[in-house]
């Protein structure tokens, strides 16, 4: 594993906890972490339970006992990590978004495909798939339960960045990140909407803020919990060059017509996902607060005993429910990423190509580009580019 800060955290509480609890015919073996810098490596190292550490990373990608790279870095040094992991046979597993730029994603996306003809496989961490009532979610939208698809109205708001005096972390820096709320927890309920509808974003009109412009910098350069100055009293300050906050209206290649917020200025809400689908036989909604719940509204029944109706995802019949705990036991935040580490595993195992796959990691990409491009030109209506360039000619 490559970075080891919040989701490296999380990606390893998964291979920690995967075959303990899943029945897989592959065994994780946490051979090693990459950071750069030697003393926290090491600490993480002995924290997260990994066998050794490094601060090279083309060290682990060169090493013959370890097959497969799991990059939890800023989004600044995916392409290139992944690039070459691909090259030298290893299977990767490449957190959100996929990169910062369209070329680079386009460049990994093809080298994905390179790979997956070799038998190397590959797969964007979109974790909040692997999260029960979501799938569950997509099987009931599937089977028609709410019929044509009319509506996706999904918000993902978080509020640890309010605070003007919270420091220019890399997820505020365009360098680092690529863009800010949008790409960071935006590029979430994209992913997870098209996910769960099966249909594809084709263009968008779009707006983009960015409310605090400058910012203490960071004491060091960490996650959504960093002190700002240099520990001396001393504070400069820096540009924000990202957004804070992002709105746009889109609509899907089915026909439904969608809305989608992400903001990090939502005063009040710390990790609020929620997605509600109407269509024309009833409607579907996820809030990630109640993350062990589903909406649904069957407008089938007789109109005598409609109403929403919340089913509690925690049976075995559920999907990946089985493998946890009695019904009515609920899961966490935490289970979504070891989900992820169940269906990468088997998709290595069984020789399957794992979804979402950097081409459709890709194309989120190319709706985030389209919301920049749109909000960059008075938000006047921006067509999402194709993923290959040969079919739109
Ligand atoms: C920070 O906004 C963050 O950690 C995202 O980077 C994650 O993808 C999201 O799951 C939670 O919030």
């Amino acid at each position: 594993m490559v970075g080891y800060a919040f989701m490296g955290s999380a990606h390893s509480q998964a291979w920690r906890t995967v075959n303990r609890v899943f029945d897989l015919p592959l065994h994780a073996r946490m051979t090693a972490v990459c950071g750069r810098d030697e003393a926290n490596v090491a600490a993480a190292a002995a924290r997260l339970g990994w066998e050794q550490h490094t601060t090279d990373w083309r060290a682990l990608v060169s090493r013959d006992d370890i097959d497969l790279i799991d990059i939890c870095t800023p989004g600044d040094s995916h392409a290139e990590i992944a690039i070459a992991a691909l090259a030298a046979g290893k299977h990767v597993l490449c957190e959100k978004p996929l990169a910062n730029t369209i070329d680079e994603a386009r460049q990994m996306a093809a080298a994905a495909e390179r790979g997956a003809a070799a038998g190397v496989r590959s797969m964007c961490g979109f974790n909040y798939r692997r999260v029960p009532a979501v799938a569950l979610m997509r099987r009931m939208v599937a089977d028609g339960r709410i019929g044509d698809i009319r509506h996706v109205r999904a918000v993902y708001l978080q509020d640890w960045i309010t605070d003007p005096q919270f420091p220019l972390v890399w997820r505020l820096q365009k360098d680092k990140a690529g863009s800010g709320a949008l790409g960071d927890i935006g590029a979430h309920i994209i992913d997870l909407t098209q996910f769960v509808t099966g249909q594809r974003i084709t263009g968008v009109t779009a707006l983009t803020e960015t409310f605090v412009k400058e910012r203490p910098l960071p004491q060091a350069s960490s996650g959504l919990s960093a002190a700002a100055g240099d520990g001396n009293g001393t504070v400069t300050t820096g540009q924000v060059t990202v957004d804070d906050a992002a709105l746009f209206l889109a609509r899907l290649d089915g026909g439904a017509i969608a809305t989608y917020e992400a903001t990090r200025f939502a005063t009040g809400r710390k990790n609020g996902l929620r997605v509600e689908i109407n269509g024309s036989l009833g409607s579907i909604a996820f809030d990630f607060e109640r993350m062990n719940e589903l909406e649904f509204y069957d407008a089938t029944e007789p109109s005598t005993e409609q109403g929403f109706t919340t089913i509690l995802v925690t049976e075995p019949d559920h999907p990946y429910l089985s493998a946890w705990w009695p019904p009515g036991h609920g899961i966490g935040y935490e289970h979504s990423f070891t989900h992820q580490a169940r269906d990468l595993i088997e998709a290595i195992a069984t020789g399957a190509d794992p979804a979402p796959s950097f081409t459709d990691a890709l194309q989120v990409q190319l709706v985030l580009d389209a919301v920049l491009r749109s909000a960059g030109h008075g938000s006047g209506w921006t067509d999402v580019e194709p993923i290959f360039a040969e079919v739109a000619a």
